[in-house]
């Protein structure tokens, strides 16, 4: 059928029934400890969509004994690995089986486009868990090599009970990217979905439940940062955090574990990342890397190539190219397949990158699309372009976390590379040539966790994610992941029966 067809019979999948609005502990839905609730707000209108149960540090207490207890006594941990990895293909089954509603509740929460939650974010989200289920069974320390008469072996043992703290800017994608790994490893945990977008990770506990995942294994509790969030990172009994969000909050988050028990940290922390098009780069590729790198769900990527650079030779022919596929990127209700662009998440980030748009303006940036909001009701921002952006400038600098792309000209292979470098951050960056000796050139000096060369986005559940810098440090994805939730044990005896 074409377009309008597919979009008016999705009208029923448009209106997904909230089912699960309580805090998640220990195998049940419960009201917090306050009786409080918070509101969930649709980003297309700025209405309440339901009332969320709101945890606190009682709550998070709660989900910790829960998760403790799990550990300490129960089947989860004991399990063999293929046993684990059993019910983690069952609970990646129940997502499938569930695809087009979970995929609604990430739209009518974060805005996000639905016909990209139903092909990319839910199948990714599924991708992962049975990638680390794969990988429960295949986990195992070594032999030693001893300098003397001893046997000595490791051992690798779940790291204990796991926080995980999760955006809103992929519900479902983060939390699969944090919880797998962590499952497969045999810990328990506590989750704290962003507040912005606590439903689709309530559902998930309830699948998780469906599964066959013990009570205690997996608990949600949704609330806000400075009060759940925070008893999460400065819980005496949580032997581990892992965290995606702001740098502001992440350096939060390290100082509550170090002042409380020193557990863990792992930190992704978003960044700047440049994108780099080199003068031999086939054009209309670059252009359609370049808009996708910043566009792509509405710029709230951590990994968005928010700084591009151009080589002198092409830099006008390119420029005309990005304007014109700007100008034409549609924007609107996310539900509608024809749409590229929904609404920023909350009032709060609609504002922030307005301001940014602001100061681009003031600093002498020359805006050459966009820079308004739409006309429409919500928090839609039109597709926007600067030009001749410097080093100093703000919007240079800042994750401005929006659809807001810094172009700027350069000359050479030196000047690229000082450019991308120019950064607190180091997450990603782009890089579009046919040379290969510039392709390595430039990957091996931007101090950067992943460098895509002729691609962007190409996120893959066996590469390994993190940042360099100011972007954080550990690893989500690959087999490093799992490594993140597991200890190494040394277990040492004498060989032969050698007198000690
Ligand atoms: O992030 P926060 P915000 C960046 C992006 C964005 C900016 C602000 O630039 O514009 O951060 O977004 C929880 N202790 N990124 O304010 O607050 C919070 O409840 C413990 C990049 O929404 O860092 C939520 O669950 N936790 C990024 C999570 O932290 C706390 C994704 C992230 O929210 C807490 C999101 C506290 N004191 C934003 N305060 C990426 N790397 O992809 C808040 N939280």
């Amino acid at each position: 059928g074409s377009h309008g067809d597919e979009y008016s019979s999705a009208s029923s999948v448009k209106n997904p029934t909230i089912k699960f609005t309580k805090l998640f502990i220990n195998g049940e839905f419960v009201d917090s400890v306050s009786g409080k609730t918070f509101e969930t707000i649709d980003p297309r209108t700025g209405e309440v969509i339901a009332r969320i149960a709101e945890g606190d540090k009682e709550d998070i207490d709660f989900a910790v004994k829960a998760a403790r207890h799990a550990f300490d006594h129960g089947p989860w941990p004991r399990l063999s690995g293929s046993e684990r990895g059993r019910i983690m293909m069952k609970f990646a089954d129940l997502l499938e089986e569930h695809a087009e509603e979970l995929a609604a509740l990430d739209t009518i929460d974060a805005g996000k486009l639905f016909s990209v939650g139903k092909a990319v974010d839910i199948p990714h989200a599924i991708s992962c868990l049975r990638y680390y289920a794969g990988a429960a069974d295949k986990v195992h320390g070594k032999v030693l090599k001893m300098s003397r008469e001893l046997h000595g072996y490791t051992l690798l043992e779940p790291i204990g009970v796991v926080g995980h703290i999760i955006p809103w800017n992929f519900p479902t994608v983060l939390l699969f990217v944090k919880v797998s790994p962590a499952l497969a490893a045999g810990c328990t945990m506590v989750v704290k979905p962003a507040e912005q977008t606590p439903l689709s990770a309530l559902y998930y506990a309830h699948l998780a439940k469906l599964a066959g995942i013990p009570d205690g294994v997996l608990n949600v509790v949704t609330g806000f940062g400075p009060t759940a969030g925070a008893a999460v990172s400065s819980h005496m009994d949580i032997d581990a955090v892992s965290f995606t969000g702001s740098p502001e909050v992440g350096r939060k988050v390290m100082q509550a574990a170090a002042e409380s028990n020193l557990k863990v940290v792992s930190l992704e922390l978003g960044g700047k990342s440049p994108l780099i098009i080199f003068d031999d780069a086939d054009l209309d590729m670059a252009a359609e890397l370049a808009i996708l790198g910043i566009l792509f769900n509405k710029g709230e990527a951590c990994v968005a190539s928010s700084r591009v650079y151009v080589q002198e030779g092409i830099y006008d022919e390119l420029v005309k190219k990005l304007v014109e596929k700007a100008k034409a990127w549609v924007v609107g209700d996310p539900f509608d397949p024809k749409v590229q662009q929904g609404p920023q998440v909350d009032r709060k980030q609609f504002e922030r990158i307005l301001s940014y748009i602001e100061h681009g303006k003031r600093e002498g940036a020359t805006l050459l699309t966009g820079g308004k909001p739409m006309a429409q009701n919500g928090y839609y921002i039109e597709p926007t372009i600067f030009a001749d952006v410097k080093e100093e400038m703000l919007i240079a600098k800042d994750e401005i976390f929006g659809p807001v792309m810094a172009l700027a000209k350069l000359k050479t292979i030196e000047e690229a590379i000082k450019k991308a470098n120019s950064t607190r951050y180091g997450l990603a960056a782009g890089i579009v040539t046919k040379d290969l000796n510039v392709a390595n050139t430039v990957s091996r000096s931007v101090r950067a966790g992943t460098i895509w060369i002729n691609c962007y986005f190409a996120f893959d559940i066996d590469c390994p994610f993190g940042g360099y810098k100011m972007s954080g440090f550990g690893r989500d994805y690959g087999l490093e992941a799992l490594h993140k939730y597991l200890q190494v044990k040394s277990v040492v005896t004498p060989l032969y029966n050698t007198p000690w």
